[in-house]
C-alpha cells in the first residue's frame, strides 16, 4: 500500500486535472456533429473534464457560455466562432482571467494575442482545390456555376468563396451566375437550390453547383432530383467536408468531388493546451489541418464505411 501511495504521489498531474470549457456553434451539419463527438471522445481519452455548450448557431449564446466558463474558473476554453467579428471583449475578459483560448475550425477578426492558438484548415485552399477540380473537369466548355455559401460572415464562407474564385479567375468560360447563403444546412441548401433551378430555365442552364459544405450539397442534390435533373451528370456537384453522405452520393453517381476537413481539431488543441498549462510552452499560432480532394475514383464506398464509424 505504501508503495502505491508513493507512486500516486510521484505521478505528475495528468491532464485529468484539466477542466476545459467548449463553446460549440451548434449541430448545423454532419461535420459539426462529428467535431463535437470527436472532441468529447478526445477529452475522455485524455481524462479532461469537458464543459460543453451548444450555441444553436447564435453568437450571443457563445459569448454567454464563454463568460460562464470564465466565472467557473476553467483551465482553458475552446471556441468554434460562428462568425469572424464581435469577439474582442469576451476574449479580452478571458485573457484578463488568465484563461487560454484555442479557436477551432473558424477564425476571428481579433488581435492574435487574444487567443493561444487556432486549429483550422486552410479554407482558401479548400475553395481553390474545389475550383481547380471544376477547371480540370470542364476544360474550355462554357460552365455556369451556382454557389451555396456558408454562414454569412464566417471565415469558411469568406475564404472558400475567395479560393474558388481565385481558381476559376483565369477561365472566362466558367462563371458564378448565382451565389447565396445556405447557412451550412441541408434544408437551406435544398431551398436555395430550388430557387436557382427555377431561375435558370429549370436548371437546364446550370453546369455546376459549388457548395461550401457537403450538407448543403446533399440538400441541393435532392432539389435537383425533385426537378427531374440528374445531379453528378446534368449538374456537377462539388463541395467540402468529406462527410459520409457525400460519399454515399458519389456511390450513387450524384456527386463528383469533395475536399476533406478533419473533424479532429480538438486533439491538436488539447495537446498545445496541456503543454502550455504544464510549463508555459507557447505553440505556433496557426495549426493548419490537411485539405485532400476526393472523387468517385477514390473508393467512395470504402470512404463512407471508414467515416461512418468516426462519430458522424
Ligand atoms: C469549416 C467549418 C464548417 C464546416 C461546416 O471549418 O467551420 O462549419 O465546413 C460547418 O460543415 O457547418
Amino acid at each position: 500500500l505504501a508503495a502505491s501511495i508513493a507512486t500516486a504521489l510521484s505521478t505528475p498531474l495528468l491532464a485529468a486535472e484539466m477542466t476545459v470549457g467548449f463553446s460549440q456553434i451548434g449541430s448545423e451539419s454532419g461535420w459539426r456533429a462529428a467535431e463535437t463527438s470527436v472532441t468529447k471522445q478526445q477529452a475522455e481519452e485524455r481524462g479532461i473534464d469537458l464543459k460543453f455548450a451548444d450555441a444553436q448557431q447564435k453568437q450571443e449564446n457563445q459569448i454567454k457560455a464563454i463568460r460562464g466558463f470564465i466565472a467557473q474558473g476553467v483551465d482553458a476554453i475552446l471556441v468554434a466562432p460562428v462568425v469572424a467579428t464581435g469577439w474582442d471583449d469576451v476574449l479580452t475578459e478571458a485573457k484578463e482571467a488568465d484563461i487560454p483560448v484555442v479557436l477551432l475550425d473558424r477564425g476571428v477578426d481579433a488581435s492574435e494575442d487574444l487567443y493561444l492558438a487556432s486549429v483550422a484548415s486552410d479554407q482558401v485552399k479548400e475553395g481553390r482545390v474545389a475550383g481547380q477540380w471544376l477547371v480540370d473537369t470542364v476544360g474550355d466548355k462554357e460552365c455556369k456555376v451556382v454557389e451555396l455559401q456558408g454562414t454569412v460572415g464566417s471565415t469558411p464562407a469568406i475564404n472558400r468563396k475567395k479560393g474558388f474564385e481565385e481558381a476559376i479567375a483565369g477561365h472566362a468560360n466558367i462563371t458564378i451566375a448565382r451565389s447565396q447563403t445556405g447557412d451550412f444546412t441541408r434544408s437551406k441548401g435544398k431551398e436555395v437550390m430550388e430557387g436557382f433551378i427555377k431561375a435558370e430555365n429549370g436548371g437546364k442552364d446550370i453546369c455546376a453547383m459549388y457548395a461550401h459544405n457537403d450538407d448543403m450539397a446533399v440538400g441541393a442534390i435532392q432539389a435537383m432530383k425533385d426537378a427531374g435533373l440528374k445531379p453528378g451528370s446534368d449538374i456537377y456537384v462539388v463541395s467540402i467536408d468529406a462527410v459520409p453522405d457525400i460519399f454515399a452520393a458519389m456511390v450513387a453517381g450524384e456527386a463528383n468531388a469533395t475536399v476533406e476537413l478533419t473533424p479532429n481539431m480538438a486533439g491538436p488543441a488539447f495537446d498545445v493546451l496541456a503543454a502550455y498549462l504544464k510549463d508555459g510552452t507557447k505553440p505556433e499560432k496557426f495549426i493548419i489541418t490537411e485539405s485532400k480532394l476526393y472523387t468517385p475514383a477514390d473508393n467512395p464506398q470504402g470512404e463512407y464505411d471508414t467515416r461512418k464509424g468516426l462519430g458522424y
